[in-house]
């Protein structure tokens, strides 16, 4: 890592700011033109998923030099570093191993000499355990009712996987039980969240890696206070169990450790759904369906380690959004699954890019000298055609797209499937290829909207087809392909892809101000005029001195 050049020092670096130039100019048209039959070889396919980037603004050659690029910054090694337990995150000195969090049993990954697998299925085996008595029944409340109601509480990285997948995988749960989630420290997201529980079948798992967070220490409170309400203090053991690294603080909580399930400092939040923080999903979807969940993520992580980079699927989405991000100066991305269980998908993955690698300093604390990561949004097709896409199609804004379609529906109801791909197949085309004068004179569209109705294409987009529908497995390769392809961006950029210094200030600043809005008596204000007038009006307003 130390001692590997820059982005801008690398040969191949320079040749594609020269290649860039070059093709400055050449529309998504020009280029299929130019090779009509590139949409046959400009794409990849593994572990079922099918890679077509022949929408990207690439030709073969832009892939042979983003490809040296990446051999030049050391992106294989640093794969390999990963799982070598090396401490890639070099900023908070750790080890990266959300992989070994999938690896089988009798597979040997090592942190600090120490083989983590068998710690790992320790812990599998004790929430597959423990979900199998909650599912069973065999586990009830402490009135002796069953546990009809999972609410997962924690925030960022402790939440928005297991919420996601959650959603994802709803055909794959338990129906008859029901799951929530509460991030937020609005005390809204709590209140509406348990209006319609009974404390006596509900439990809440309370996930925090360090269990010291704001949200979720407040909203852990709140339940218990909700519980010790209805059922008495004597029922807190029975309805909370918790997800952490830290068992001290868990056992201060009035959590009893037995019912605790660990992970470690290894295993970064936003990385950590296939952890003890997916117990949700474990609950929700059974020991069995988690299996396969860990299983696809196990086979993204083969193809990662064992494909040729040229054919490496999140190497190529990671080279391509360096492409578009750094050399074309695109700077956002749309992620836009034709799936309704990916509701929160997009939501997902804003976190693991743009946490990861909305970084400003390289890996030895200088200024990066490039654009990092892209701000990365997006939402469910086709309703987001209904909305959004109109920037995408004639904005001056060029947004490059991800689009994500499986072959297969989860609910094949007449034609619903047919009609959502052709939608996701038909948006692509008209984002690339527009929609010009000629062929609206062509169809007879009105003179005075012709300019209006002209879409200029050459908006770029990748298409990710994966074969079958949305199971527990295609998820776990879907969200791996996306946390290897941060991986390879972070190596381009030179950045440290696992730390989070910024979300680290948020934490700090809120509880001086706290402190602030709460206190008895007129608070003795040091910040910046905005901030303290805005205190003072806020302290007003409920009736507090200023
Ligand atoms: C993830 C981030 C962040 C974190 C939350 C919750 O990579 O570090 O989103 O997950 O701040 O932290 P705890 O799990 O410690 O409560």
């Amino acid at each position: 890592m130390s001692g590997t050049p820059a982005l801008d020092e690398l040969p191949a670096y320079a040749a594609l700011r020269e290649h860039a130039a070059a093709l400055r100019g050449l529309t998504l048209a020009d280029l299929f033109d130019a090779d009509p039959a590139r949409g046959g070889t400009l794409r990849a396919q593994a572990a079922g998923i099918y890679l077509d980037y022949a929408k990207q603004r690439v030709t073969p050659e832009t892939v042979e030099l983003l490809v040296r690029l990446a051999e030049e910054a050391g992106v294989p090694e640093r794969i390999e570093a990963m799982f070598a337990g090396e401490r890639i995150n070099v900023s908070e000195d750790r080890a990266v191993l959300h992989v070994a969090l999938r690896a089988p049993r009798g597979e040997r990954i090592e942190s600090d000499g120490e083989d983590v697998v068998p710690q790992v299925h320790e812990v599998l085996d004790r929430m597959a355990a423990f979900s199998e008595r909650v599912r069973s029944g065999a586990w009830t409340g402490a009135t002796g009712r069953p546990i009809r109601n999972v609410v997962n509480i924690g925030i960022g990285g402790s939440h928005l996987g297991p919420e996601m997948a959650t959603l994802a995988l709803a055909s794959f749960t338990r129906r008859d039980m029901r799951l929530r989630f509460v991030s937020n420290v609005d005390g809204s997201d709590f209140a509406e969240k348990t209006q319609d529980l009974d404390p006596a079948e509900t439990l809440f798992v309370i996930v925090s890696k360090t269990f010291t967070t704001l949200e979720t220490l407040t909203n852990a409170g709140t339940a218990r206070d909700w519980v010790v309400a209805a059922l008495g203090e004597g029922a807190v053991a029975r309805h909370f169990v918790a997800v952490s690294t830290n068992a001290e603080r868990v056992g201060a909580f009035g959590i009893d450790t037995e019912n605790m399930f660990g992970f470690w400092d290894w295993v970064g939040g936003r990385y950590s759904m296939d952890s003890a923080v997916g117990l949700s999903v474990m609950l929700a979807i059974g020991p069995e369906g988690f299996g396969e969940l860990l299983g696809g993520f196990r086979a993204m992580d083969e193809h990662l380690r064992g494909a040729p980079l040229a054919e490496n699927l999140p190497v190529l989405l990671g080279l391509l959004s360096v492409w578009n991000t750094t050399l074309l100066g695109l700077r956002t991305v749309a992620v836009l699954p034709y799936a309704a269980e990916l509701s929160r998908f997009a939501a997902y993955l804003q976190q693991l890019e743009m946490e990861s690698n909305g970084k400003h300093v390289m890996l030895d604390g200088t200024p990066v000298r490039w654009a990092t990561g892209p701000v990365l949004w997006g939402e469910p097709g086709t309703n987001g055609q209904h909305a959004f896409y109109q920037l995408m199609h004639q904005g001056t804004e060029v947004v490059p797209a991800e689009f994500i379609g499986f072959t297969e529906p989860l609910h094949p109801l007449g034609r619903h499937h047919d009609l959502l791909m052709a939608n996701m197949f038909a948006q692509a085309e008209a984002l690339a290829f527009g929609r010009d004068e000629v062929a609206l004179r062509a169809a007879g569209s009105d003179e005075a909207q012709v300019a209006h109705r002209v879409c200029l294409g050459d908006r770029p987009s990748s298409t990710i087809l994966v074969d079958g529908t949305l199971t527990p497995a295609a998820l776990g390769k879907l969200v791996a392909l996306y946390e290897h392809r941060v991986l390879t961006e972070g190596v381009l950029w030179g950045i440290d892809s696992f730390d989070q210094w910024g979300v680290e200030l948020g934490k700090v600043l809120a509880g001086t101000l706290a402190d602030e809005i709460e206190g008895d008596g007129a608070p003795d204000l040091a910040h910046d005029s905005s901030t303290n007038e805005l205190v003072r009006r806020y302290r007003a307003a409920r009736g507090r001195t200023v």
